[in-house]
């Protein structure tokens, strides 16, 4: 084929896909990558950081990435990658977890992990036939403590890891780490965070949630914390694939080296092999640019409209599942699943919850109070109301 009509094939392909920018993609956890990324991509297009010894700039920018996260996070000595997205982020914590467990001679791995918790645990659960043991949420949706602290004091001694969620998937719930680290730190036990979501979101929310008096904290500030999922592919605007995992400091680096021969190093660390620059290269670009303040200003923005649509919301008589504790809302439905394929038909995107009768729509930073009311006069034709 002529490279012109290639093009135009792949255009027509492409036109068949949403666009972040139309408002209809409400239930997506991507949204639009800064501008920047275009010029990152065509910068860094070839750059493979399975071998970092080809790409030391690359690989330099990378350790910087993970110092910049590791600051958000109260840590100056982070250890980690900018890796494929979240679900390879989780896998790799719990090899580390699955590892020292082995080497504390445990031949079964028990984990204990909420039912909020993402689809990316049951993979890592089959892949390293992990053994769970599911702890209920409480009623505001978080893990429930008390029930975690029984469970601990009755088995303390079986169990390797605690999986805690600042970001819920479903509702944006963050769980009570600062109650999950004391108990963890008493019975020496081991607590990934799966901030993929809320990783860049909860830190620059800090003063709201100080006035509003809750205390959201999640990171390494907090004992035992000694991972965190934080994907700078969901709020870090950064585009896809750029997933983090950053680890308390270097000594979790052995846990997970295999030694690899035909590198330019002897071992490599991460899942994936070989693997893409342009991520790296294009989150270091954006939070260079943007900074604390510019993340604090797009999440700000992302919070009004999520207050701004319950407001809407009420008009209509839909009721919230919870206050909105990120930028997230869950609207009531007694029938989630018909009424997302309805609204479907009618051009909307949205996902449904699975722990409550709930539609769930995510206020990403392309959403806009016009798309918001468009929506809500969407669903409310859909409802008859
Ligand atoms: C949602 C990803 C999503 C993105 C959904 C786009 C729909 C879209 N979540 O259109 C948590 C708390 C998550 C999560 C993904 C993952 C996995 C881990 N933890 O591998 O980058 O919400 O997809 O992240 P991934």
């Amino acid at each position: 084929m002529e490279e012109k009509k290639v093009l135009e094939e792949l255009r027509r392909y492409r036109e068949r896909d949403l666009k972040y920018e139309e408002g209809r993609i409400l239930g997506s956890m991507c949204t639009k990558p800064h501008p920047i990324s275009r010029k990152v991509l065509e910068m860094f297009l070839e750059t493979n950081l399975g071998d970092p010894g080809l790409f030391p700039g690359t690989k330099g920018l990378e350790e910087e990435v993970i110092k910049m996260i590791g600051e958000m996070l109260h840590n100056r000595n982070p250890f980690g990658y900018i890796i494929s997205g979240g679900t390879e982020a989780n896998i790799t914590a719990l090899r580390v977890v699955k590892k020292m467990a082995r080497e504390r001679g445990k031949r079964e791995v028990n984990i204990l992990i909420p039912e909020s918790a993402h689809f990316s645990f049951e993979k890592a659960r089959e892949m390293m036939d992990l053994k769970y043991e599911k702890i209920p949420l409480d009623k505001r949706y978080t893990m429930d403590v008390k029930y975690l602290r029984d469970y601990i004091e009755d088995k303390g001694k079986d169990v390797d890891g605690i999986v805690a969620i600042a970001g819920s998937t479903e509702l944006g719930t963050v769980d009570n780490i600062p109650e999950i680290s004391k108990v963890a730190r008493e019975y020496n036990i081991y607590i990934h965070v799966d901030g993929a979501f809320g990783g860049f979101v909860i830190p620059f929310l800090e003063e709201r949630y100080r006035l509003e008096g809750y205390n959201y904290n999640f990171d390494f500030s907090l004992d035992n914390v000694f991972s965190i999922t934080v994907d700078p592919h969901k709020m870090g605007l950064a585009p896809i694939p750029a997933g983090g995992i950053l680890f308390r400091d270097i000594s979790f680096k052995r846990y997970l080296e295999v030694e690899a021969p035909y590198l330019t190093e002897t071992s490599q660390a991460t899942l994936v092999g070989t693997r893409p620059g342009f991520g790296v290269a294009a989150t270091w670009a954006i939070m260079k640019l943007l900074g604390p303040e510019g993340y604090r200003e797009i999440v700000s923005q992302c919070m009004e409209n999520t207050y701004y649509l319950v407001r809407r919301m009420k008009e209509y008589s839909f009721e919230s599942v919870i206050d909105p504790v990120l930028n997230i809302v869950a609207i009531r439905d007694e029938n989630p699943l018909d009424t997302s394929l309805k609204l479907r038909k009618m051009g909307w995107y949205l996902s449904t919850c699975r722990c409550v009768e709930a539609l769930r729509v995510v206020m990403m930073p392309h959403i806009t109070r016009e798309h918001i009311d468009k929506f809500i006069e969407a669903l409310a034709r859909c409802k008859k109301r």
